[in-house]
């Protein structure tokens, strides 16, 4: 059986990062091994929270499972809450992979064009250092344009096939020898969502339609789907358009009844079709 680090938050209310990653990356047969971020009551978009900062407690983590477990098939993070974890986890990259792992940086920074609350750009500048080191990423736009340093009010506003043109450009701006594969969602036109797929000069888009507003957690089931799907030996294209299915399904769900945006999609019923 493979083995994912998967270095994000636990919250309990929000079905998102840890809470949604476990059982999404076990149901797809393989190992997932949380390393917490933060132990939080419930994910900060709900009017209150209590968060436990778990930074200073990480590094027992490592020398642990060093022991157990020296290199991961793959290492996914998520959402970051300081630039002292940034750190942390480029040496965890480091020191848990080889030529082999794949590592996917879900670089979790804001949405809207607009950064979340909890961020600061300090804190981007480090997550733009991290997204060297991977080579996977799943930015949605406003993301995107963070990490290439355009302007998101002007892109969005730009006719579909113009902001396709420029996500291609940003995309192949930020390949190298390490990072190969960049996967940009949250595209939204009309009554449609989109995600693109830019690997190997190739440049590719699944459409769905736009169920709903946006919900806590769906970047992260985004992210587990794709990382667990990479590492059954799936295509980019593929686990990608499993995901976005995954999620379109979940969404239509959701909204069969009266839903509060922060609970997150009811994705649960739909694990086993993974
Ligand atoms: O799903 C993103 C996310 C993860 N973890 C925490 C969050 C958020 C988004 O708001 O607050 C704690």
């Amino acid at each position: 059986m493979k083995r994912i680090a998967v270095i994000n938050d636990l919250s309990g209310f929000g079905r998102c990062s840890l809470s949604a990653a476990l059982p999404i990356i076990s149901v797809m047969g393989h190992e997932a091994c949380p390393l917490p971020t933060a132990v939080l009551s419930n994910q900060t978009g709900y009017e209150s929270y209590y968060c436990d900062d778990y930074t200073d407690k990480m590094s027992f983590f490592n020398e642990q499972w060093k022991k157990i477990c020296p290199v991961f098939d793959a290492i996914y993070s998520g959402y970051i809450a300081n630039e002292k974890q940034v750190d942390y986890i480029s040496s965890f990259i480091e020191s848990f992979s080889d030529e082999t792992t794949i590592l996917l940086v879900d670089p979790v920074m804001g949405d809207d064009g607009k950064l979340y609350d909890s961020h600061n750009t300090a804190i981007c500048e480090g997550i733009k250092t991290l997204v060297k080191k991977s080579n996977v990423i799943c930015p949605n736009l406003t993301e995107l344009c963070i990490l290439t340093g355009r302007d998101y009010s002007s892109i969005s506003q730009m006719r579909k096939e113009r902001i396709l043109e420029e996500i291609k450009d940003m995309s192949s701006s930020l390949i190298s020898d390490k990072l190969r594969l960049v996967i940009t969602t949250g595209i939204i036109n009309d009554n449609m969502i989109s995600s693109t797929i830019y690997s190997e000069g190739k440049f590719e888009e699944i459409s769905n339609e736009r169920i709903g507003e946006s919900f806590s957690g769906t970047g992260d089931i985004f992210a587990s789907i794709v990382v667990s799907s990479l590492l059954s030996g799936f295509d980019p294209y593929d686990a990608v358009k499993k995901a976005t299915d995954f999620i379109s399904m979940s969404l239509t769900e959701t909204l069969k009844h009266e839903y509060d945006r922060n609970d997150g999609i009811d994705f649960q019923k739909f694990l086993k079709r993974l």
